[in-house]
């Protein structure tokens, strides 16, 4: 059987670093998940690979770079090829700023019935608020204030892009979704650990997004999860030794969507299906 993952995400958010470890991982067999045969090309990923096996962090992959890794796992007693994207993250900007997918973001949004969207809290920046700010009295005193630039919030930005694949997976507004199956996977979990579940920082993180989710998807189909496929940070002195000398796969966690930890990262996919 074969399985399309979609796995969305923003520039830096930890697409090919999950790819290169989640391999890592299913190559040493530690884990829930196994191989049931080795990966036959292992070319999208081996530049991630090679760097993390040195302890370097993974590079930007290029906008226009979009390749796909097959992994043929085993799960549940049942060989499932799992088709995983790996694409430049400027291309999920293009389709908000532009609010359109090309003929191959659209086929891929058909195709998949589990779509998995990477977050990074430690990126998401806060809209404007006019609450927070204070207007300086000379610009009181003129009566006028500057022209800002108007950008888009980013929960606004997420929500935005949602919709716009709802819209070309044929999804009917007036239903909750129960055919595609959404994981919200917040990013280098690592960065923002302080004892909330996923949800919890979601919810402060990401309020009307949030909200968004709860009101379009049922909740069996809906999962929200913390992740560091690093486990650290690898700019930070003596990780990059860590690294060299225990190996890349023995790092890692995921935070389960009940807050409980599991260093199996597999599990974001086993959950996923
Ligand atoms: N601290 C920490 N950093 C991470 C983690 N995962 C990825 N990073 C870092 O985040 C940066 C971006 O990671 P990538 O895997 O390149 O992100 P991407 O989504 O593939 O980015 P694009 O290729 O630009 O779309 C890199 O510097 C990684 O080292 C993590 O779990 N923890
Ligand atoms: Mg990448």
């Amino acid at each position: 059987m074969t399985k399309s993952l979609l796995i969305i995400g923003k520039p830096h958010s930890g697409k090919t670093t999950f790819l290169a470890q989640l391999h890592a991982r299913l190559d040493v067999s530690n884990s829930i998940l196994k191989l049931y045969k080795p990966v036959s090309n292992l070319n999208p990923i081996i530049e991630a690979l090679i760097c993390l096996a040195d302890g370097e962090e993974v590079k930007a992959t290029p906008t226009d770079k979009s390749t796909s890794i097959i992994l043929p796992i085993l799960f549940d007693e049942q060989k499932i090829d799992l088709n995983c994207p790996d694409y430049g993250g400027e291309q999920i900007n293009h389709i908000i700023d532009n609010r359109e997918v090309d003929s191959k973001w659209a086929e891929a949004i058909q195709r998949s019935s589990n779509w998995i969207l990477f977050i990074r809290p430690s990126n998401v920046t806060t809209c404007f608020d006019l609450s927070n700010k204070t207007i300086k009295p000379q610009v009181l005193e003129n009566g006028s204030r500057e022209a800002e630039e108007y950008i888009i919030s980013d929960q606004s930005s997420f929500i935005e892009l949602l919709q716009i694949m709802l819209y070309s997976k044929e999804q009917d507004a007036h239903f909750k979704n129960s055919t595609t199956k959404l994981t919200i996977v917040l990013t280098c979990w690592d960065e923002v650990k302080n004892g909330e579940t996923p949800k919890e920082k979601l919810k402060k993180c990401l309020p009307l997004f949030y909200n968004f989710i709860e009101a379009n998807w049922i909740e069996t189909k809906l999962n929200i999860v913390g992740l560091s496929s690093l486990g650290l940070n690898l700019k930070e002195k003596g990780n990059k030794e860590k690294y060299q000398t225990e190996g890349s796969e023995n790092f890692g966690f995921l935070i389960k969507p009940d807050g409980s930890e599991t260093n199996d990262i597999t599990h974001l996919i086993s959950e996923a299906i």
